[in-house]
């Protein structure tokens, strides 16, 4: 179904780097492998994309174990496929937008996401007419960034995708929330320092690199959020530089899930981290895919890293 091949593995010069909305699909496991991943399932023959059904308890069915896919019916004892409402999920998860909720915690119950009743950081940038010197959080409207001539009054959010942000010469500029290209941010050095890397020999915003680390111990992987990207790093002795599909090929299993970002598997033929060919959509990024398609979904840099975290889990 949601499975699809593509090439997974974008060559630049010989350094790898792996999309963060993709994983190995599970029909690349066999059942050692397939059953350490919440995302798949052991039918009895194949590793196959996780299914209801195939929860067999009502503690790996509800809830956030199933990533809020499945609840457990208990007349029938069963795992059944369901669609949660926001009065269904619990306070913790209740803004989790990973699960594709677009809900909200208000007056202790959890509700239907609204910019007219969000406060603080539940108001999304994305979804909500923002601004930052009030903290007043609206429906979406449009903007005129030229109209403001103080910083204090530049920095707003349009709740279409767009924000008002002093450019580097103290002009109130128009640039997307959420580029996929540092380049964008090249005239405005604090809001690219925020995802990106600015340049001062070149006065350019850039996708950040293994160099920008300078120990070995911060030496693992490097985020390219702008991009959905993620670069794993080798320590040459003296410095972080991108690593090569052979150092790759070396890490241990615990580590060709985690640099990868599930985009190589760990052979028990011969344990070696191995690049998969069969891919299959990673819901946890999902939302941002979307949004990035041009749908409003609530996209927070936060949630972003919550998902990474889950997958380290
Ligand atoms: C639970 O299972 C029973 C028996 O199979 C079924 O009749 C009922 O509709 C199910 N409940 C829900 C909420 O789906
Ligand atoms: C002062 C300064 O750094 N100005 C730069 C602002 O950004 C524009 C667009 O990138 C550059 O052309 C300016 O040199």
């Amino acid at each position: 179904m949601r499975i699809f091949i593509i090439v997974g593995l974008i060559a630049l010069s010989n350094c790898v780097s792996f999309s963060l909305t993709q994983r190995c699909a599970c029909s690349e496991y066999g059942q050692t492998l397939c059953d350490l991943y919440p995302y798949c399932a052991w039918s009895g023959s194949a590793c196959i994309d996780m299914d209801c059904t195939y929860l067999k308890s009502a503690d790996t069915c509800t809830g956030a174990k199933s990533a809020y896919q499945c609840q457990w019916n208990t007349s029938s004892s069963k795992c059944e496929t369901h669609t949660y409402a926001c009065s269904e999920v619990s306070k913790d998860d209740c803004e989790e937008k990973m699960f594709g909720f677009d809900c909200m915690w208000v007056n202790d119950k959890c509700q239907d996401f609204s910019c007219a009743s969000a406060t603080g950081d539940a108001c999304s940038p994305f979804n909500c007419a923002m601004t930052d010197s009030s903290e007043t959080c609206g429906e979406p409207k449009s903007l005129d960034c030229s109209s403001f001539t103080t910083k204090a009054t530049c920095d707003q959010t349009d709740g279409n995708g767009n924000m008002c942000h002093m450019n580097n010469d103290s002009v109130c500029t128009q640039y997307d929330i959420f580029s996929q290209n540092c380049g964008d941010y090249s005239s405005t050095k604090d809001f690219c320092e925020t995802m990106c890397t600015y340049v001062d020999s070149s006065k350019t915003c850039q996708a950040k690199s293994c160099a920008d680390f300078t120990t070995q111990d911060d030496c693992i992987v490097q985020l390219d959020l702008p991009g959905l990207k993620v670069t794993p790093c080798t320590w040459s002795g003296t410095a972080c530089q991108e690593s090569t599909a052979a150092d790759v090929e070396k890490l241990d299993m615990l580590s060709c899930m985690v640099v990868t970002m599930l985009n190589y598997k760990w052979s028990l033929d011969n344990s070696k981290c191995t690049a998969c060919t069969q891919f299959t959509t990673n819901p946890q990024f999902q939302y941002l895919q979307d949004y990035l398609n041009g749908e409003s979904y609530g996209v927070q840099i936060g949630a972003i890293i919550v998902g990474l975290s889950l997958i380290f889990n």
